[in-house]
Parts: structure tokens; sequence; C-alpha cells
């Protein structure tokens, strides 16, 4: 009895200090070979949607400030989307040329998109009573594209939750290892239901969140799934654009702004298409040579690009973004060698050019012809085989003593949004230092 009091004593502080542990255990971490294969994809849809469309303002900042919050939390009693088809949204993002998608599951106001057992407050109780996240799942399959959940860590509308509208004070009666619970019961809904690929959390800059909560959630997902992939806001307060050994999460996640080229850790710039994440009438629109330049502004950081579209509270998304969506795609039909399964670098992407390469192809995407000549950074001990745009003509060049090369472009160039030419070297591209 008493080796037995012994041994508990020793043991306990561990017991404890696994229970409270706000860091992960490293084999447990996503492996590698996953994030290459999440990386070779490069562009996916973000999906921001729900009742507040209804109203066409933000999702995350407009509940308690221009709509009021009793207004906003009833919206979903009207939110009923009779014209949402699963299949036409997943199809724009295939015709895009993206390989993957990801769905406000929950986004900061509370309101579900699944019908989850653990909250009211979800699809099922609209009239339209239809699983958006499952037909979305089963769509993405179809289509054979990846399939992944945005869910953030705060939730305004449940009372367990400390805080309760945006910038409140923490409320004293709410319970958040309560809020734990119902948040990993969801949780393990999604990941069991629907097999996401990838999960994308947000919301964990609000005080009452912690990197206990989150090593614990890592953790328990990992046991659900091993392979899923988990973006770097599940951390407490995590610097979103960087990624570190101690961060709880798998990539980085720039938001707005591309992303700095970086060849050592994982990253992903979300994006909107307009200006809004949620669906606003008549947003300003990116032009196609904006939407072209910042997936390869992004590419040549070697980055994915995770672009934002808000569909409409009647359920379709908006032709002229669906078309832009499809120009965007109809480019990578000609020049999706030059983004996918590549690397960025070794130069730093800038107005005029950006840099992408895969095996001994150095692939050199030229934005505008500011002369006729476009000289690039030296890099040392490399040789240049032959240059020719990609998909067309040879293209002259000069390579001096100290590796700098220089281009001799078209009269015109061929693609007034990005022109692509291939310089074959002598070596593998993918080991080029970057060049600063
Ligand atoms: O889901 C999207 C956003 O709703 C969510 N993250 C992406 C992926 C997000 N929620 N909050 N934030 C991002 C940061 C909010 C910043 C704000 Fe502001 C500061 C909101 C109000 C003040 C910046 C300035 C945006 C509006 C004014």
């Amino acid at each position: 009895m008493k080796y037995f009091f012994n041994l508990l004593i020793l043991f306990l502080p561990f017991c404890q200090l696994k229970a409270q542990s706000s860091s992960i255990d490293p084999s447990i971490k996503t492996s590698k070979a996953l994030m290459d294969d999440f990386m070779d994809q490069r562009f996916g849809m973000f999906i921001h949607w729900g009742p507040v469309t209804l109203r066409g303002t933000e999702i995350g900042w407009s509940r308690g400030t221009s709509v009021p919050t009793e207004d906003y939390d009833n919206l979903y009693k009207e939110f009923n989307p009779v014209l949402f088809d699963a299949n036409a949204w997943v199809k724009a993002a295939k015709e895009a040329g993206m390989k993957y998608l990801t769905i406000t599951a929950k986004h900061h106001d509370g309101f579900c998109l699944w019908p989850t057992k653990v909250s009211n407050y979800n699809i099922m109780n609209s009239p339209y009573k239809k699983d958006i996240v499952g037909e979305l799942a089963r769509a993405c399959k179809k289509y054979d594209i990846k399939f992944c959940i945005y869910f953030t860590v705060l939730d305004w509308h449940d009372p367990d939750y400390p805080i309760h509208i945006s910038g409140s004070k923490a409320d004293p009666n709410a319970n958040m290892d309560k809020f734990v619970i119902t948040m990993k019961s969801e949780l393990q809904e999604l990941v069991t239901n629907y097999h996401p690929y990838m999960l994308w959390f947000d919301g964990n800059w609000e005080s009452p969140w912690k990197n206990e909560y989150a090593a614990n959630i890592y953790t328990f997902l990992k046991k659900l799934d091993p392979n899923v992939i988990i973006n770097n806001r599940l951390g407490a307060n995590d610097n979103h654009p960087t990624l570190t050994h101690e961060t709880i999460g798998d990539f980085a996640t720039p938001e707005q702004r591309i992303g700095e080229l970086n060849m050592k850790t994982p990253w992903e710039t979300c994006m909107t298409i307009c200006n809004q994440w949620a669906w606003k009438p008549n947003d300003t629109m990116k032009t196609l040579k904006q939407c072209i330049q910042t997936l390869v502004k992004t590419a040549g950081g070697n980055g994915n690009l995770l672009f934002n579209v808000g569909p409409m509270p009647d359920g379709r998304m908006e032709e002229r973004q669906v078309k832009r969506l499809k120009e965007m795609g109809d480019w990578l039909k000609i020049y999706g060698e030059s983004v996918y399964g590549t690397k960025g670098g070794p130069f730093k992407p800038n107005e005029a050019f950006a840099a992408t390469r895969k095996g001994n192809k150095l692939y050199v995407h030229i934005f505008e012809k500011k002369s006729n000549t476009l000289t690039l950074p030296a890099i040392a001990n490399v040789k240049v085989k032959q240059a020719y745009l990609l998909k067309g003509d040879k293209i002259n060049y000069n390579q001096d003593t100290d590796g700098a090369v220089t281009l001799q472009l078209p009269g015109q160039l061929p693609d007034s949004n990005d022109s692509v030419i291939v310089l074959e070297l002598t070596t593998n591209a993918e080991t080029i230092p970057v060049v600063s």
C-alpha cells in the first residue's frame, strides 16, 4: 500500500503536467510528406457563408456594430438559400483550377452550417434544414477536390464562451471548460462525419483562449485522424504569418496579404476575391490581372493561396465571380505546370516578376514589360541550357560570368497578366539558395 502511495506521489506531477500541457507531443505532428503534398496543391477556394449574407455585411465584425446583435442573432430564421447547389460551387472551384475547398462551418457568430447535435443554433433550425457542410463534402469527393473546414475558436453566441460581443468584457458566469467540451464535440462531429483534409482554425486572439486548450484539441484531433492538417490559428495568440517549433499547427496563415518568400516553413495566404469575406452587394472585385498575379506571387514565395468567395443569401455564387475564377482556370490550363507542384524562389517576387521552379526548370513569370530585356539577379554555379516561352518560342538570352541571366523579351508579351519563360538548367533548380 505504502509502495503504491509512493508511486502515486512520484507520478502525480507528471499527470498534472500532461493534463495542463500547452505544447504537443512532436510525434503526433503532421508529417513533412503530408505537408509537402498540401503545398503542392497551391490553390484552394475559401467560402464564407451564413445567415449574415441576408444583410450583406461582414461575417467577422458586423454583429453588434453595423447589425444590432438582436437582429443578427435572429437572421437564421430567414436563412433559406433554396438555390444552393453544392455541385455548382465545387465545379466553380474545379474550373478555377483549385485543388481544395474550405467552408466556414462555424464563424465567430456561432452559427453552425451542419446539423450539430451540440447546439440548436444550426442550419436545421433555419427554414432551409439541409446539411450544407455534408453536401459540400460529398460534392468535393465527386469532383476530386480536397474538402476542408473552417472553425473559429471563439463563439460570441455561446453563453459558456466569456465574450458575447466583440470587444466586450468577459462574462464571469461563462464556463470555458464547458465551452471547450462543446467545441470538442462539434469538432468530433465534423471530423468523423465529413473527414476533412484540413482544419482552418481562426479567432485565437481573444483573452479566454489558452494554449492548454489548443494543445489538448490538436492532440484530440490527431487521435480522430492522424493525417488531418491544422493551420496555425489554434494556438493562443499565435502570430498568423509565422510558424515556429512551438506553434500548435502545421502552416502559417498571412491574411489579406501575400506571405514572404519562405523555403523552410509552409504557409498559405488567405485573400478575398472582392473586399468582404462574406457577400456584399456590388463589392469591388479584383481584376483578372490582380487575381493571377496574386496566385503567382504567392507561388513565387513558396506559398499556397486560399482565395475567398462569398456566396449570396439565395445560395448562388455571383456570376461575375464564377466567371473571374474560370478565367484564372483558363490561365492555369496553359501555365499550370509553372504553379502546381513547384517551389517558389530563388528570387523574391516583386512587381515586375516572380519565379517558381521544378526539377531542372526555372519558371520566370513576367508581369510587365518595362524594357526589351530582363536581367535576373545573379545565381552562382548555375548554367542555363535553353530558354523558351512556356508553350511558345525560343527566347534569346545571355548569361554573364557571375551567373546573371539577361533575357531578350519578345516584341509583345504573349499574356498581359503573366507570361512565363522557362529556363532549362543543366542542374536542379530546386536546390538553388534564395538570392537576397
Ligand atoms: O474569416 C475571415 C475573417 O472574418 C477573420 N479571419 C478571416 C480568415 C477575421 N476575424 N477577425 N479578423 C479577421 C481580424 C479583425 C480585425 C478587425 Fe477590423 C479590426 C475588425 C475590426 C477591427 C480591420 C479593421 C477590419 C475591420 C476594421
